[in-house]
């Protein structure tokens, strides 16, 4: 190749401008500055893995599986249909072409970014009379290219804040027979009482996931899919501090936008992040919910979340723990304290129970400090701890856990043990 290009300058310089002319053509999303906030205008851009970089504008009518296009649409693949949400500035959203990049990283598929930042710019609550209407406008895309092969169950969408109803109505539209939703972090606003029709339910499409990170105030705290994570319980995120941004804007809206920031690092491929069925997040927290029945799903592109559960579940919380910058995982292990007390007569065992994130894998974890904050414990001398035992979850068998058996420990005095045999496994 070296050799073709230094001996023909003529196609060099050629080349050189076909580049040039390729990046002019590149699409972006639009953006409200000219204040032209009376229409919809919904626009498509497509990217795939020949185009990762350089958007192009998508339209209705353009042929898919043309083998003389240079960015192909392609029906065998599956279709991602990105839906972002409210625009209170009318700027465009910064993160939709990083998600597209990750999406298209993990798997080869069409990507569709839904542009409709005019329509997302109004007062909420017009915005609120728009999403719909957007919702049908896809639809027609959607048809278009159902009517060129393309199959409903190879469509994807994912939409983030408000675009997770949009994508929800979509799903309404086809009769729940789209493949996947992803709602990311799903607004909550006049949507929390809505009924099914109007909000992402389980029933809009075969398989519906949601991620919960702001559910107490831009997020939905009610469950939406067969499958909904709550990220350390859903509502306050592990990062956003107000001391961590130049902007209150940035901090105001951290916690809602941490959803799509964990999702972006898990197709980056990171790590896996694995939910568990539990009632509520303070049972969680208390270490009773420790396992799955069957694989515990995990936040991804896996078929179902990796579930294997027929029918599928409707509404179940899936709890998880994450540590606070990218890749957001860490090793979630439910610590347990058996202690005996002898302040009473009668001699009782009190177990202490927490589930915590460790920021690196077990074995790489030189300590674990566990501090009495019991006042009851203070006042006596010394401490019987019956045991100390660590469960790595999604814990597997009760067998697994890693415990410590019968430890005095002296008052104001530290004690340590090393879990050498444990990492030998490895
Ligand atoms: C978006 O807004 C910026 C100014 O903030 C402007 O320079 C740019 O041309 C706008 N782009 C579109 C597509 O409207
Ligand atoms: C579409 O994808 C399939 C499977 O990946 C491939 O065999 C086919 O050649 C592709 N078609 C075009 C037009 O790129
Ligand atoms: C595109 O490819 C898909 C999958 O191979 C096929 O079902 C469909 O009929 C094709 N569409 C056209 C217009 O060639
Ligand atoms: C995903 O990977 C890209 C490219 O390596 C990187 O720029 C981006 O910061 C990553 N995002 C997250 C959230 O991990
Ligand atoms: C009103 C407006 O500016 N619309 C523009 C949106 O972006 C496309 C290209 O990405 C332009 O063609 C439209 O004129």
């Amino acid at each position: 190749w070296r050799w073709f290009w230094v001996s023909v300058p003529a196609l060099l310089s050629l080349t050189h401008r076909s580049i040039e002319r390729r990046d002019d053509e590149c699409a972006h999303l639009n953006n409200t500055t000219f204040r032209q906030r009376h229409q919809l205008q919904v626009q498509y851009l497509l990217l795939t893995r020949a185009n990762a970089d350089c958007p192009r504008l998508f339209s209705q009518g353009d042929p898919v599986n043309h083998t003389q296009q240079a960015t192909p649409f392609n029906c065998s693949r599956t279709t991602k249909l990105i839906v972002h949400g409210y625009r209170a500035m009318g700027s465009r959203p910064s993160w939709v072409e990083e998600l597209a990049r990750a999406l298209l990283r993990a798997e080869d598929s069409n990507v569709l970014v839904v542009d409709w930042v005019f329509g997302a710019s109004f007062a909420y609550n017009l915005v609120l009379e728009n999403y719909k209407e957007v919702a049908v406008q896809v639809s027609t895309l959607i048809n278009k290219l159902q009517d060129q092969g393309c199959k409903l169950e190879s469509f994807h969408l994912i939409g983030v804040s408000l675009g997770a109803h949009v994508a929800g109505f979509i799903g309404t539209i086809f009769q729940g027979k789209i493949g996947r939703i992803t709602g990311l972090d799903p607004a909550g606003p006049m949507f929390k009482r809505a009924n099914l029709f109007d909000r992402l339910d389980p029933s809009d499409a075969l398989f519906v996931e949601a991620i919960h990170t702001d559910s107490d105030y831009f997020g939905i705290s009610i469950p939406v899919g067969h499958v909904d994570f709550f990220l350390n319980g859903g509502m306050d995120q592990v990062g956003c501090t107000r001391s961590n941004f130049d902007s209150v804007y940035g901090y105001v809206i951290c916690d809602h936008m941490r959803a799509l920031y964990v999702y972006i690092s898990v197709l980056n491929g990171s790590c896996p992040l694995t939910g568990i069925p539990c009632s509520d997040y303070e049972e969680f927290l208390q270490g009773r919910c420790l396992s799955c029945n069957g694989p515990c799903p995990t936040i991804g592109l896996l078929k179902n979340s990796g579930i294997t559960a027929a029918p599928l579940p409707t509404e179940q919380k899936f709890f998880l723990l994450t540590t606070s910058e990218p890749p957001y995982c860490g090793e979630s292990v439910c610590v347990c304290v058996c202690v005996c007390v002898c302040v009473c007569v009668d001699t009782e065992s009190v177990v202490y129970r927490r589930v915590l994130v460790l920021p690196s894998p077990l074995c790489e974890v030189d300590s674990i400090q566990l501090k009495s904050t019991g006042l009851r414990f203070y006042r006596q001398g010394d401490i019987h701890v019956e045991s100390v035992c660590i469960t790595p979850i999604p814990a597997a068998r009760p067998e697994e856990a890693m415990c410590v058996n019968n430890i005095d420990v002296r008052r104001g005095t530290p004690w340590s043990h090393d879990y050498v045999q444990v990492c030998e496994d490895y």
